[in-house]
């Protein structure tokens, strides 16, 4: 395959899973509930019932799964710590069991060649730390910090880049305002406390990583928002769902201030969860690098009743993937050169920590997929080229895997998973990306 994506040398080629999505054996080796555990055991919460209770069985098949990782050539893997895992109840005791199996799978990656990324939170609270409130709760900002000193001194020595929070927006609005992911709250704006708790806490684990001399980056899940029309109604809508899902999660980590978030009725000190000096511990640790996680623009109206000041519309005349969301992948770019026009020298080098498609039926044929990641480097290869610092890629995902409230509906892996026998079988995309990777090598001579 000729090497169509004129992306720099030592630009990084990965793929990304998280720790409840992949890892099953939730109850083995010491490991405590998590609010996932809790919650899709709540009848209803969950498509067809579904858990992450076995999911991929990564937890004992991972040998096989980075001799996936290896064939395909990656120089990466982005994966996440089971926070429960290591601290079965959020805090006291240490579980040395749950830290072994981290440390197996870092040897084993790095004896593959693959450089581990690690995420540090990616939604698997202790329950028991829900228990007192969660991340509604400041205590467990200082919670976290000291599960990350735990971590970070097992494994710090073998890596040195870490990601702090996956999603932090995903996490408060469809965890805490929504209620349709763990631990299933339905606060509206209210939940927005937790949005800042998790900021504190990402403030607090990248000094610490700073402190050892380990860089820290923070995943968001951005999205370019555009108004419905031009309307000025729409406009100002469009504008206040920026701030809720950009600006609120960016602005304090990078500019060190919270944006006005009067447009959305919410108070400037978010209801009392932010104590003088809070921000300075979230901005001035300085962020390594941003981590973008990928899948659509938004377009936004006006509301038509009471509730939010806006309205989420579809985008007409695009394709959709399985899961509804629309494909334009010429919005990464656009968000892209948004970003650098924000945030300019704030803006630290990007890594897209995750972009990808499901597509609902597909076992290997998934020509949709390709086409997806495909026409998504066409455009972070144009944003390259404008000038923008990208260091790498990361598809959403290795392996098909749990989808949260979706269960095991919506399949986003290059590799395909029978979760009933727990089969591996590489799709189209596997190979695809196999052989993008070695073009790109042959053609950088790396
Ligand atoms: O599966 C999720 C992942 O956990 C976080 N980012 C989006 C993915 C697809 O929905």
């Amino acid at each position: 395959m000729p090497d169509r994506f004129d992306l720099p040398a030592g630009f990084r080629w990965g793929a990304a899973t998280a720790a409840y999505q992949i890892e099953g054996a939730v109850e083995e080796d010491g490991r405590g509930p998590s609010v996932w555990d809790v919650f899709a055991a709540r009848p209803g919460a969950v498509r067809d019932g579904h858990t992450g209770a076995v999911a991929c069985d990564h937890y004992h098949r991972y040998p096989e799964d980075i001799a996936l990782m290896k064939d395909l050539g990656l120089d990466g893997y982005r994966f996440s710590i089971a926070w429960p895992r290591i601290l079965p109840t959020g805090s006291g005791p240490v579980n040395p069991a749950g830290l072994a199996f981290y440390d197996r799978l870092v040897d084993a990656l790095l004896d593959a060649g693959i450089a581990p990324l690690p995420t540090l939170f990616h939604w698997d609270l202790p329950q028991g730390l829900e228990d007192h409130g969660g991340w509604l709760n400041r205590d467990t900002a200082y919670r976290f910090a000291e599960y990350a000193a735990v971590v970070v001194d097992e494994l710090g020595d073998r890596i040195p880049t870490w990601i702090t929070l996956n999603e932090p927006f995903v996490h408060t609005v469809f965890g805490y305002a929504l209620g349709t992911h763990a631990p299933g709250r339905t606060l509206m704006f209210e939940a927005l406390p937790a949005a800042h708790q998790q900021l504190l806490a990402h403030g607090l684990a990248a000094s610490i990583l700073h402190d050892r001399g380990l860089e820290a980056m923070l995943s968001n899940n951005l999205t370019p928002v555009r108004p419905a029309s031009s309307d000025p109604a729409d406009v100002a809508a469009a504008a206040a769902y920026d701030t809720l899902h950009n600006r609120l999660f960016t602005d304090p980590v990078l500019l060190g201030r919270y944006p006005d978030l009067s447009t959305l009725g919410v108070p400037d000190d978010i209801y009392g969860a932010v104590h003088p000096g809070d921000v300075d511990l979230i901005h001035a640790p300085g962020l390594d690098g941003l981590g973008l996680n990928f899948y659509n623009p938004t377009r936004v109206a006006a509301p038509t009743e009471p509730g939010p000041p806006f309205t989420l519309v579809d985008i007409p005349d695009v394709p959709h993937t399985a899961f509804g969301w629309p494909v334009v992948p010429d919005a990464l770019r656009q968000l892209l050169l948004q970003l650098r026009d924000s945030y300019g020298k704030a803006l630290p080098p990007i890594t897209i920590t995750e972009n990808g498609c499901s597509v609902t039926e597909d076992t290997v044929p998934d020509q949709p997929r390709i086409d997806f990641m495909a026409s998504h480097l066409d455009a972070l290869a144009a944003a390259v080229a404008e000038g923008i610092d990208i260091r790498g890629y990361y598809t959403w995902s290795l392996i098909d895997n749990y989808e949260w409230a979706e269960g095991y509906s919506q399949r986003f892996g290059l590799v395909h998973v029978d979760f009933a026998t727990q089969a591996r079988t590489p799709k189209a995309s596997y190979a695809w990306y196999r052989d993008l990777i070695t073009a790109h090598r042959a053609r950088n001579q790396v």
